[in-house]
């Protein structure tokens, strides 16, 4: 199989797994802000993010590659609202869809068919990805500083 398509994998299985530690990151700030609903929808972002990380390892090793973990790079931390956390989020999302498209181009162009079919899942997954952060930042940016707005939204993010 082509080393080149395969290693492209093995990074975005990084990549998502620092998906997850940046959402671990807007979880504890949503908790420290004390807005459990969006501390409740960051965690199960982040453990989104690890099933995804787990879906290219299991498929890596499937076709005999030997997957391997890089460095972190630590997540911001500290946003100055929660809109800006979920701001940061969105061009999050499109950052992953654009290294997405990238790996199906260069397996299409390495006519690596094993690798272009098991990347259209993920394709379509980052549509429902970047939908539901931009759902969110609508919300937000219709709420601006309305408190009571901000709590309706966080009590129905507590029930995903
Ligand atoms: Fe893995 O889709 Fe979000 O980052």
């Amino acid at each position: 199989m082509s080393e080149k398509v395969l290693e492209k994998l093995n990074e975005q299985l990084n990549f998502e797994y620092l998906s997850a530690w940046s959402y671990k990151a807007m979880e504890i700030f949503a908790a420290d802000y004390d807005l459990k609903g969006f501390e409740h929808w960051f965690a199960k972002q982040a453990q989104e993010e690890v099933e995804h990380a787990e879906k290219m390892k299991a498929f890596l090793l499937e076709v005999d590659y030997k997957p391997t973990l890089t460095d972190i790079k630590a997540p911001k931390n500290d946003f100055s609202t929660i809109e800006e956390a979920v701001k940061e989020a969105c061009e999050h999302e499109k950052e992953v869809t654009r290294r997405i498209n990238e790996i199906a181009k260069l397996a299409y162009d390495e006519d690596e068919r094993r690798v272009f079919s098991f990347i259209q899942w993920y394709i379509d997954e980052q549509v429902e990805e970047e939908d539901n952060f931009r759902y969110l930042l609508t919300r937000l940016e219709r709420a601006k500083d309305n408190w009571g707005a901000l709590y309706i939204l966080d009590s129905e993010l507590s029930r995903r």
